[in-house]
């Protein structure tokens, strides 16, 4: 048996390569909360969390049910008004399955939910998408509609709740693909916007990551000490993506250098500090169709929408 090397006593449940260290169930929860705990702090938010509303935005995975969980324990502390919602997508063979779980799991912990769905909302499913990316009839990806209507939609309904955070499962392992993915592309001012606390500027409810600190297998490690349940399925665009070969490409990293994914945050985290001081703050504006707060004339959704409509009327 290998014994953990915080208390040396009860059977270790994870090994933390980057470390060299394992940890048993009871030593691994608290280091995991311990990182929850430096996020919300880093952010500054730990302070004024009393008698915050917080929307949690969910997928049914693992990564946002623990981030809901969490909230949920820390709502007890610090008198925190938690909710959840899932977007369905509609991606048939994948979405309905994690919904049920998010639905189970909600019902467990009491937590008030909603699922709301792409296809109710803009008349169009991502299914419909990547079947028309497919023929080539419009050039975005499904992860590109997917992800803007997504967080578009969370925003809405963020404001409409009178949410002051959005918090999302986002995990070290994401915001280092995120990192790689403008490295790769050149977007080099996108590195400045994403951190543990992002947006709070006219209409943007301001977004929380309190796993932002957390490993992809730590995530796992956690929801599956507290035997959480969830499928364990994947989008089946999700290889369409940029980031999914990123991702394997991480994971291949951190394999053969332990610890690859922590320097990368450290070194994210410290050009955006610099850059941040560097970029011109951005005159935000009104979309013109929607409201919601955009650089441009329509914001980028809107733009999406439209784009989208005109394959299908
Ligand atoms: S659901 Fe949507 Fe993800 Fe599927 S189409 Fe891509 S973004 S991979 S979180
Ligand atoms: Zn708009």
């Amino acid at each position: 048996m290998v014994v953990c090397s915080k208390c040396n006593r009860n059977r270790a449940v994870i090994k933390l390569r980057s470390k060299g260290i394992y940890l048993c169930e009871r030593c691994f929860k608290e280091y995991f909360m311990d990182k929850v705990m430096l996020a919300l702090r880093r952010a500054g938010v730990l302070n004024s969390l009393r008698g915050k509303k917080v929307l949690v935005a969910t997928s049914g995975g693992k990564d946002s049910l623990n981030a809901l969980y969490v909230m949920h324990t820390l709502s007890e502390d610090y008198d925190v008004d938690v909710k959840a919602v899932l977007i369905n997508e509609g991606i048939r063979g994948y979405r309905e399955l994690t919904i049920q779980a998010f639905m189970k799991f909600c019902n467990a912990l009491k937590v008030k939910s909603k699922v709301v769905s792409i296809e109710n909302e803009y008349k169009f499913s991502i299914d419909y998408v990547a079947r028309a990316y497919l023929s080539g009839l419009i050039n975005y990806k499904p992860c590109t509609v997917c992800g803007v209507l997504k967080r578009h939609l969370v925003n809405r309904i963020a404001v409409e709740e009178e949410a002051d955070y959005v918090v999302t499962g986002h995990n070290m392992d994401d915001e280092v693909q995120t990192f790689l993915i403008n490295i790769v592309r050149g977007t080099v001012k996108n590195l400045a916007r994403e951190g543990i606390l992002t947006g709070g500027v006219l209409g943007f409810v301001p977004r929380l990551k309190p796993l932002y600190y957390v490993t992809d297998k730590e995530s796992l490690t956690f929801f599956l000490v507290n035997k959480f349940e969830t499928p364990i399925v994947e989008c089946p665009y999700a290889s369409l993506s940029l980031r999914y070969h990123i991702r394997l490409f991480l994971n291949e990293l951190e394999y053969k250098s332990p610890g690859t994914k922590e320097r990368l945050l450290e070194l994210k985290d410290k050009f955006r500090a610099s850059l941040s001081k560097l970029t011109e703050t951005v005159q935000l504006k009104r979309c013109i169709i929607c409201g919601q707060p955009t650089t441009r004339e329509i914001c980028r959704a809107c733009e999406i929408v439209l784009q989208v409509r005109k394959i299908t009327d």
